[in-house]
């Protein structure tokens, strides 16, 4: 196929946009351009952009992309680690992928879902009126996620966990000392665990083995050998900390029920099918995690567009999920699209396209779904609320969103 000259932004480099822009910035390309693929300039790397459901299965062909050295350094060093399951490639990541997705069971979500109850009522049962959404469904979670995983902890240490976990994820996109601070605490939870993973291995740790913590401590990798302490940190880190992210969708979703209570209504009359289709439309239609980021593998073309090798790529999920080419009225909150919807691969992906054993997306996904399901047939029908006046607005450049919603229990 011949070559076509790829779209290129002028300029030295387009950071301080991306930071402007947020959860817009490869759309606002994609429409100056008119092109789902273009060719921009971040952090001082020359980056290729893809926006849509081809770019997307083109992004997941591991015959032209690896994840190996894409993220970059600040996402390393607070939301991912190094050396965790997100930068493996090929057979490697395929083996350790096994063991997040063998986490997955139905027995696991149902037991999830147990947890969330338990750890919901708990909550609410010391709540007395003004209920901080964000702030609670942290607890919640992080409180599930410690047990689910069969982390010890003590009573007086949870606050603890829960302000550290959060930073991870909160502060990834912060210049100054927030961003900072979300180092220090990975530093810190990751030494913790390295502990924790060495007295296990020592037997000088009685844990329970049918959990996540001895599971990752015993793993061994695709050659035979246990994984560095470290890395084992890492990996629990990478179970702990997304579980108490979904309080971000806890929070939007809150956003939802207010800026829409017609939908409520109809949860309370037709029940569990448009709870669903609700909780689908929230994820793709608040930002979240606006792009994924590879590297090109070998230079090749497609659509008469070159890709150089070792070019640094990323994937608009955000902008994928709003692409007028597969949503119609994309801006528009409408849960009733999800009616014989037709799931494919690329085309829906706040949590990453194509395949969950082979490809990079998210093990967690069915996970999200369970806690989310749980907390909203709460909400929805054992706990009476109402939205005190407030804002709850999301700033374009709010990643992740904070729209710190606050209900009043009656
Ligand atoms: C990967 C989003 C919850 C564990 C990912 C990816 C995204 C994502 C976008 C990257 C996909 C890719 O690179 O192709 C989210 C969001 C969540 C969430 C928005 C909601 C808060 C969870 C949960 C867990 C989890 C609850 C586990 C308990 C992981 C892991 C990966 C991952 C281990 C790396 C997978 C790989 O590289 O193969 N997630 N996730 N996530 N997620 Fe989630
Ligand atoms: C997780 O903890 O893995 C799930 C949710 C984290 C969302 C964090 C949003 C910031 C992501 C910036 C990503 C840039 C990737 C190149």
């Amino acid at each position: 196929m011949s070559h076509r000259e790829m779209p290129v932004e002028k300029g030295l480099d387009h950071t301080l946009q991306l930071l402007r822009e947020g959860y817009d910035f490869m759309m606002n390309r994609k429409d100056k351009f008119h092109s789902r693929v273009f060719e921009t300039r971040l952090l001082g790397e020359k980056v290729y952009g893809l926006v849509g459901k081809e770019e997307a299965e083109l992004f997941y062909d591991e015959d032209k992309f690896v994840r190996k050295n894409a993220a970059p350094g600040r996402v390393q060093k607070t939301l991912f680690g190094k050396g965790g399951v997100q930068g493996l490639d090929g057979r490697e990541h395929r083996h350790r992928k096994k063991m997040f997705m063998s986490l997955m069971s139905n027995d696991t979500l149902q037991e999830i879902r147990q947890l969330v109850r338990k750890e919901w009522n708990h909550l609410l049962a010391h709540t007395e009126k003004e209920l901080h959404v964000r702030e609670a469904s942290q607890i919640v979670f992080t409180r599930v996620a410690l047990r689910w995983c069969g982390i010890p902890f003590e009573e007086k240490k949870v606050s603890d966990w829960v302000d550290e976990l959060n930073d991870l994820f909160e502060h990834v996109a912060h210049i100054g000392p927030k961003h900072w601070k979300a180092r220090f605490f990975r530093n810190k939870a990751e030494k913790w665990l390295e502990e924790l993973v060495e007295k296990v291995r020592a037997g000088k740790e009685t844990v329970d083995q049918n959990r996540l913590l001895y599971h990752f401590s015993m793993y061994k990798d695709a050659h035979g050998n246990f994984l560095s302490p470290n890395i084992a940190a890492v990996e629990i880190l990478n179970l702990l900390r997304p579980t108490v992210a979904v309080s971000v969708y806890v929070d939007v979703m809150f956003l939802a029920m207010r800026d829409y209570p017609e939908e409520m209504k109809k949860i309370k009359s037709q029940g569990k099918e448009a709870g669903e289709r609700f909780i689908q439309e929230v994820r793709r239609y608040y930002p979240f995690f606006p792009f994924l980021a590879a590297r090109v593998k070998e230079t090749f073309i497609w659509n008469g567009y070159e890709f150089e090798k070792g070019k640094l790529t990323l994937l608009d999920l955000y902008g994928t999920n709003h692409d007028p080419a597969i949503w119609k009225n994309p801006h528009l909150f409408d849960p009733d699209r999800f009616i014989n919807w037709k799931e494919t691969p690329f085309s829906f992906i706040p949590q990453g396209g194509g395949d969950f054993e082979i490809g990079h997306r998210c093990p967690g996904e069915w996970l999200t779904l369970e806690l989310l399901r749980e907390t909203l047939d709460i909400f929805i029908h054992d706990v009476p609320f109402t939205f005190p006046k407030q804002d709850g607005d999301i700033e374009r450049n709010d990643i992740p969103p904070q729209p710190n919603m606050i209900i009043n229990i009656i």
